[in-house]
């Protein structure tokens, strides 16, 4: 009857209209591609999105992400509001719509949810992580103490991106260190709390950055940013360049970014979260420390002894830290060894003093962010005496790493940054295939396999026990003798010289291959080729300040020791953050400690039970060129990343044999109108109305199969001829109604 009242002519243009804007805007989720197994048509179709400022697509449940690189006005708390409650399909795919989803599942089911982003540097994952928590902030329920919690939530994000990213070649804003932070709600649905596991700090930023890129934003933000006095006191002036710490990279301005405006924000978030103005002075005399000691420089005696000749910086750092500066300038020349059982200062060159400079400040600024960090998680920890969080409290877990990335010179940074990829893909391998797989046979549906590549091959040749690389790289570091980074790349050629994912200038005929450093090894990543140099793997894998193994490394003790001292038996006020950074215990802990790798390496292993004990979200983050710039859609770049990410396999996987899937009621609440019988209400068996409802519809039996609880339909097509008949059937009401009302005025 509404077909008719619409006309025929009526409802061909309907169809029509309907038909353009999906030529135009493409499918809002892959699975309704002709085409499903054609890349050049995903690609097709993420373009025509991207033309369109719809950057999200889904694929199923899995959200698809492309950096627009502009500011978009699909943010607004309208928009937040169009996506409460609503299901997936009903609205356009959207960030919200996976937070909300994740949300509800964690009401209705009462199960802990996991919200996973992945994709290379610059994708877009940190900017996801904000809106997420943006979402939960503004459209949970809240009561006065409740929204303390949220602005601390959300005040968590400037500082720790202050003092935990920098410009990257790949990102003006680049997180070096990983995130994970459970935001915790209690039985009314509303956040009361979160905690943060933060991993492995990119550190030696502090003491080097390479050409085009920065040091962390905070030191940046101080200099730009601070009060004259304040400076003053830090013993700073305003003039980043001034800086050792703050020069390697040539670049202390970057367009996007607002070092002075970001101070002002970062001072403001320090406040919420609640740390009182002598902890941030406190902090502040850090910051500054560091920047001192970037600039304290070694002069050589004629016997090689190094000395300072830079006394101001001593000056300042003995105020700053609470040091006397005669201990200071003998610790910063000076090693401490144990001869006969004495102990005894013996004197070091000045190269080895300028390294032990930098150890010391890569220890500072490394320790003092995980204090942060700490003291953020006492500021968020649920607290409340009288309603303590009972079972009912669950949580919604948000992960943010740091993307897949390669540069001209690759690193252990690297290595660990991309080796933490691996790992998440392999979750995200793990529980798609998993998880599809028992759809089906929960729904009593034949399920045809898809085949993956599996880079698990990958992360055992990393962290396999005894063979992978960090087993090989922490023997070389046990080793005493001749161990160096040119013996350990040998023992990985002759380890996993064989492997296939693992490649050096040695080919197997004994010829060299001419493409590769001699200090290079190459791992063949699921996202791509990476060429490490296997410089500084030793020691930055020892890292340890404290451990006696390497001269350097007993300096800290000494600066340390003092610094402890003088807090314990002067009034001076020595720093109290670095007095906890560095407690006595460990001081004098003969224990040889983890070394950096296995540590990344056991965080991890933890972090994927966190993630594998909840129910997990995932998005996808794309980035569209190279250039950082809005409008480009780099086809080259934006096709490896659906290869290496998997999104074909993901899609074949989700179709396998069925576009679409939807539980009966959700069904039928959809299109029930499209049907006599169903409408207004069925009172019969959900299977049974559904059943009813399609037959209505024409669906023919080859178009749907009935599961236990779920509709499964193979054609896109058959699910598009019945939104446009809702359409059809939305629109012919609402010009009906018109009708009405002037018929009525
Ligand atoms: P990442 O977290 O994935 O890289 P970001 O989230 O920092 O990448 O995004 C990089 C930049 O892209 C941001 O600073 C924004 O300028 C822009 N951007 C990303 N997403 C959006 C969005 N939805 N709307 C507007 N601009 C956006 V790394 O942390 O480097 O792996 O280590
Ligand atoms: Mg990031």
């Amino acid at each position: 009857a509404l077909f008719r009242a619409l006309g025929s002519e009526g409802v061909r243009v309907m169809m029509e209209s309907a038909l353009t804007a999906r030529d135009r805007v493409g499918v809002q989720d892959f699975v309704l591609l002709e085409n499903h197994t054609s890349e050049a048509a995903f690609i097709e179709n993420l373009r025509k999105r991207f033309k369109e400022n719809l950057i999200y697509t889904y694929i199923g449940s899995v959200l698809v992400s492309v950096n627009p690189y502009k500011e978009l006005e699909i943010y607004t708390k309208q928009h937040m509001e169009r996506y409460r409650g609503v299901n997936f399909y009903e609205v356009s795919p959207h960030i919200y719509a996976v937070s909300d989803n994740a949300y509800r599942s964690m009401r209705t089911e009462r199960r802990d949810q996991c919200i996973l982003i992945s994709g290379e540097s610059g994708a877009g994952k940190t900017e996801a992580s904000k809106k997420i928590l943006q979402y939960y902030a503004v459209t949970c329920p809240a009561s006065e103490q409740v929204q303390t919690v949220k602005d601390r939530l959300l005040q968590s994000n400037p500082v720790l991106e202050a003092f935990g990213n920098a410009k990257t070649l790949r990102n003006d804003n680049s997180s070096r260190f990983g995130k994970y932070m459970d935001i915790q709600f209690d039985f009314r649905g509303a956040p009361v709390g979160g905690h943060i596991l933060n991993y492995l700090l990119e550190k030696s930023r502090v003491v080097h950055q390479n050409h085009g890129e920065r040091n962390f934003h905070i030191f940046y933000q101080l200099i730009e940013g601070g009060e004259e006095d304040l400076l003053r006191r830090l013993g700073l002036e305003r003039n980043t360049q001034q800086y050792q710490y703050l020069v390697k990279g040539n670049c202390p301005k970057v367009s996007s970014i607002n070092d002075r405006n970001d101070w002002k924000a970062v001072r403001k978030a320090l406040s919420v979260i609640g740390f009182n103005d002598d902890e941030v002075e406190e902090l502040l005399n850090i910051i500054a420390s560091v920047l001192h000691l970037g600039n304290v420089q070694f002069g050589a005696e004629e016997s090689g002894n190094a000395y300072i000749t830079t006394d101001t910086q001593i000056k300042y750092l003995a105020r700053l830290l609470g040091v006397e500066g005669s201990i200071l300038k003998e610790a910063l020349t000076h090693k401490k060894i144990i001869a006969k059982g004495e102990e005894l200062m013996s004197p070091l060159n000045s190269e080895q003093a300028a390294s032990a400079r930098d150890a010391l400040s890569k220890a500072v600024y490394g320790r003092t962010f995980t204090w942060l960090v700490n003291k953020i998680n006492l500021s968020l920890a649920y607290k409340d005496d009288l309603y303590p969080l009972s079972k009912n409290a669950s949580v919604i877990g948000l992960l943010d790493i740091y993307g897949f990335e390669v540069f001209q010179q690759n690193s252990f940074e690297q290595f660990c940054i991309n080796y933490c990829n691996e790992k998440l893909q392999q979750l995200f391998i793990e529980l798609t295939l998993k998880s599809e797989q028992e759809e089906y046979e929960s729904e009593g549906i034949t399920w045809e396999p898809v085949q993956f590549f599996n880079n698990k091959i990958i992360c055992d040749l990393v962290e396999e026990k005894f063979k992978g690389i960090i087993s090989i790289l922490d023997e070389e570091c046990l080793r005493p003798g001749d161990a160096s980074d040119l013996t350990f790349l040998e023992k990985l050629e002759n380890t996993v010289g064989g492997h296939a994912h693992f490649v050096t200038h040695k080919l197997a005929d004994g010829k060299t291959r001419k493409v590769m450093g001699r200090e290079e090894f190459r791992l063949l990543h699921y996202a791509g080729e990476v060429n490490y140099n296997v410089n500084g793997f030793l020691d930055k894998n020892n890292d340890l300040l404290f451990r006696n193994l390497k001269e350097v490394r007993a300096l800290g003790l000494t600066v340390l020791f003092c610094c402890v001292n003088a807090h314990h038996t002067s009034s001076l006020c020595c720093s109290s953050i670095l007095t906890q950074c560095f407690d006595r215990e460990e001081l004098t802990d003969k224990k040889r400690p983890e070394t950096t790798a296995t540590q990344f390496k056991n965080s991890l292993a933890k972090l994927m039970e966190i993630l594998m004990s909840k129910e997990p979200s995932y998005i996808r983050c794309i980035k569209p060129n190279d250039a950082k710039q809005a409008g480009r859609f780099d086809e080259v770049l934006i096709r490896h990343q659906v290869k290496y990410l998997g999104l074909m396999e993901n899609l074949r996987v989700r179709r396998a044999g069925f576009a679409y899937r939807r539980r009966y009621e959700v069904f039928l609440q959809r299109y029930k109108s499209l049907c006599p019988d169903t409408w207004p209400n069925w009172k019969g068996r959900l299977a049974d109305g559904v059943s009813t409802l399609v037959k209505h519809l024409g669906y023919k039996p080859e178009e749907y199969k009935l599961g236990r609880s779920k509709i499964f339909i193979r054609f896109p097509k058959t699910l598009f001829a019945t939104e446009d008949a809702l359409e059809v059937r939305k629109h012919s009401l609402a010009t009906k109604l018109q009708a009405c009302w002037r018929g009525y005025s």
